[in-house]
């Protein structure tokens, strides 16, 4: 679709390049390790090497002996003020710093404040702990076991490591319906523990100013408002109510989820300004931030699809052991436990489907956060693309033959899903067929079959998802009881230009230049004109911020909202310098005319300026709206992604040849935004796929602890990527748009994955848990003897 504005007004469908470039590539970003403020402390945390101990003694005397440490926090001091525990988003608990034991290897045991980082460095070094090594649990299903010792001994009542079942879907009809199939295909899928690993680790510096008794905290947060009112619940107590909190979210070098909890520091942090009345700065180093921050997935999954004998889909059937580490503290709205796991049933128009999670402690780090993925979609798509991949090759079928078969129809939406969702648009069959025609599927199919008649290993995988984002519907969306909605304030200057501040906050994604398209596009001011801000809490609106690709379908949403508020005043006072009424007014972006009369006009510039100058009377001044915008559903972006793989028999490598991703995203708003959103997406399901991975050892020790062992994908390992949409506007986001940042994340596993099984399936091999390394693909070969 041609866009609607001028190039030089730049609404959608413009590829406007992005106003926050210029300072990020000339090295002018202001991420909070740039932010000094004078008589500034440095705090650094001593870590456990225990997975699992008593700490028996805490010797600090030689680190308060290091030139420049002024103290040594422990859980004790902490205590004092009832802060040694907080209060995670699922309602379970955190220590902030032990008082009796730690829970996983690298946990925060003490903390050291220092007049310079080196000196706080040196101070962490010099505390000596006294531990006493307790049982350690790393697998969940042994922590489910009868007899594992239990490891929340802090909840008085708790006798098991069980921390919840919830299970969704009709499980009679569910198992009705597999009774009657004619195939069933079954498979345990592990989805590993990742870890974001983005370029800026978290950190942050709080400012406790004793004389007005106002908190000041700079914070690489993706969800400062939240993030207020969370401090404010934890420490009303002693005097931080909210109206003396503020967090400011500077620059943030890439969250993908990972900056949404609340970790030990910042809350030790706040603590040690409080107490002292001097700014106190802490941030992680990197193995800090791989070995002890919120993971993601850790899910042991074990499926069952059901058919007909003709490949018509009918059932899925799942259960899930989900591993959360030592504490529940994902990222969830608050009524779903396993997140939107239950968009399972993926692309296709299944009957049935019923499935059961249970959460599990270990002696991990917290998991059950996202890495770039709307909570736990990701692992459905990795779950019903497998699958619906393994029942192709049960059956015979080509795999793009079964989905197109099964998939949703365009004429079916809005479709409610066996397991209760509603999907908004859709045209799923348009967009594999688009992908099949560009990577030349069926002469793929006939190199396959004659590479394999010679030997050599091909495959051509296919992932056909559908996501669910843009949280959410007050109705069912929550996070510890605030809804989900999100905001947008515009207020336009006398001379035209306007400012408009939202409650999101960006962390890469380009949010100053596609809000300001969004306004340019529904009042006509150049997207130039108009700044944008994000992340300050004292100015910006409430809302719930950036995450789960929400900021396009939420608060993209209340930006068009409140610009149509402004529109509505708009035309009042242009009917009133016209003479004429409002109604005989019509608008294009950027000026009302009068009908019929097209020389007659008023540009949005003349009427802001008469809006401070010369408004009716009885009229308020100012051009100024607000909108708190809540959705009426959640939005479905989805895509269809074939990859190619050729496989290395003498090493085991799995190579991508090719790789076409077909997006659907709505409406566009920067199709320039929407690619590089893709590529870095299509990236990140590349690692998880053949890289990444933390796992632990028996005493719970953490592998891939650093970029040592936790392989991140290299511009070497990257392929080419190519990209390509279709469009299907979302019927009720008022700019038809849908959320994108984290589609190929969630879509792209699945294919590759695919495209490795694809390639062995003759040799008996039916599935390989992500990532496939090179020693699990050889290992297989080997064990067929084809290597070579
Ligand atoms: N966009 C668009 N047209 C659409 C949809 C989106 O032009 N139809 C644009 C938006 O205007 C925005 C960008 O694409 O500039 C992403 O929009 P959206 O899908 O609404 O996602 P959010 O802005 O809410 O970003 C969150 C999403 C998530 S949850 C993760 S995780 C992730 C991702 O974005 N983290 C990122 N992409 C990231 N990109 C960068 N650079 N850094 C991160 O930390
Ligand atoms: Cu889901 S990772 Mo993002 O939601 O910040």
């Amino acid at each position: 679709m041609a866009p609607r504005t001028s190039a030089e007004v730049g609404g959608m469908g413009h590829s406007v390049k992005r106003k926050e470039d210029p300072r990020f590539i000339r090295g002018k970003g202001t991420y909070v390790d740039d932010v000094q403020l004078p008589g500034m402390l440095y705090l650094d945390i001593v870590r456990s090497p225990y997975a699992h101990a008593k700490i028996v003694k805490i010797h600090t005397e030689t680190a308060l002996a290091v030139p420049g440490v002024l103290a040594v926090i422990t859980g004790e001091d902490l205590a004092k003020y009832g802060l040694h525990w907080m209060p995670t988003l699922m309602s379970d608990t955190q220590m902030v710093l032990p008082v009796e034991k730690v829970m996983y290897q690298a946990q925060e045991v003490a903390a050291v404040l220092a007049t310079s980082r080196y000196s706080a460095a040196d101070g962490a070094a010099a505390v000596q702990v006294d531990y006493d090594p307790l049982p350690v649990v790393v697998d969940p299903h042994q922590a489910l076991a009868p007899g594992a010792p239990v490891l929340r001994t802090d909840k008085k009542d708790k006798k098991d490591n069980h921390i919840w079942h919830w299970e969704w879907g009709d499980r009679a009809a569910t198992d009705r319906t597999f009774a009657e199939a004619d195939h069933v295909v079954k498979q345990d899928i592990y989805i590993p523990r990742i870890h974001v690993a983005s370029i800026e680790t978290c950190g942050c510096i709080a400012h406790f100013d004793k004389v007005d008794g106002k908190l000041t905290v700079w914070m690489t947060t993706q969800a400062p408002h939240a993030i207020r009112t969370v401090f404010a619940l934890v420490a009303g107590h002693v005097g931080l109510e909210e109206h003396k909190i503020r967090i400011i979210s500077p620059d943030i070098g890439g969250g993908f989820g990972g900056k949404v909890p609340v970790y030990p520091g910042y809350v030790i942090a706040v603590a040690a300004s409080v107490l002292t009345g001097k700014p106190v700065k802490w941030v992680e180093d990197r193995m800090e931030n791989l070995q002890a921050d919120s993971f993601a997935r850790d899910y042991h999954i074990s499926a069952e699809l059901a058919a007909k004998k003709d490949g018509t889909l009918t059932a899925i059937r799942i259960k899930t052991i989900a591993d959360h580490g030592y504490t529940d503290a994902a990222a969830n709205p608050s009524k779903f436990p396993a997140g939107l796991f239950h968009v399972c049933t993926g692309s296709y128009d299944l009957k049935a489907a019923h499935v059961e999670v249970d959460g599990a402690y270990t002696n991990k780090p917290p998991g059950g956060i996202a890495y770039r993925c709307s909570f736990r979609v990701t692992e459905a798509v990795h779950t019903i693309e497998r699958m619906t991949d393994i029942m192709a090759h049960q059956l015979g079928m080509d795999p793009a033959e079964l989905r197109m078969k099964n998939f949703v129809k365009p004429e079916n939406f809005p479709y409610r899903s066996a397991l209760g969702w509603e999907y908004d648009s859709g045209d799923y069959a348009g967009a594999l067929r688009l992908a099949m025609d560009r990577i030349g599927y069926a002469d793929l199919r006939r190199e396959q079959a004659e590479k394999r008649a010679r030997g050599e290993l091909m495959g051509i995988g296919i992932s056909s998802f559908t996501e669910i984002v843009g949280a959410g519907p007050s109705k069912h969306f929550d996070i510890l009881g605030i809804k989900m909605f999100d905001s947008c304030e515009i207020r336009i200057h006398p001379t035209g230009k306007a400012i408009a501040r939202f409650g999101t906050k960006s962390q890469g994604q380009g949010h100053e230049t596609t809000y300001a398209q969004i306004l340019a596009e529904e009042l006509g001011i150049p997207a130039k004109d108009i700044q944008v801000e994000e992340g300050d809490t004292d100015t910006a609106p409430y809302g719930l911020g950036t995450y789960a690709s929400r900021s396009t379908p939420v608060a993209g949403a209340a930006a068009a909202v409140a610009a149509r508020k402004i529109q509505d005043k708009a035309r009042k006072i242009a009917a009133y310098l016209l003479e004429c009424a409002p109604d005989d007014l019509v608008w294009e972006p950027g000026k009302f005319s009068v009908k019929g009369a097209p020389d007659r006009a008023k540009t949005i510039q003349e009427i802001a300026f008469a809006a401070y100058t010369n408004h009716p009377q009885g009229m308020e001044a100012g051009l100024e709206a607000v909108s708190y915008y809540d959705p009426p559903n959640l939005t479905y972006p989805f895509g269809s992604y074939i990859c190619v793989v050729d496989i290395d028999k003498g090493t085991g490598e799995v190579k991508i040849r090719r790789f076409v991703a077909i997006d659907d995203c709505g409406n566009i708003i920067n199709p320039m935004i929407v690619e590089g959103q893709v590529h870095g997406g299509l990236t990140m399901g590349l690692a998880p796929a053949l890289f990444e991975e933390i796992s632990y050892d028996e005493s719970g020790n953490v592998q891939g602890g650093s970029f040592i062992d936790y392989l991140l994908p290299t511009a070497v390992e990257t392929p080419k990527w190519e990209t390509g949409n279709t469009v299907t506007p979302s019927p009720h986001h008022p700019l038809g748009a849908k959320g994108i940042g984290e589609s190929a994340t969630v879509g792209a596993p699945a294919a590759i994955a695919n495209a490795v099984v694809d390639a062995l399936w003759h040799l008996g091999v039916r599935h390989i848990d992500i990532p496939i390394t090179p020693a699990k693909v050889w290992k297989l070969l080997r064990d067929r003897g084809v290597t070579d």
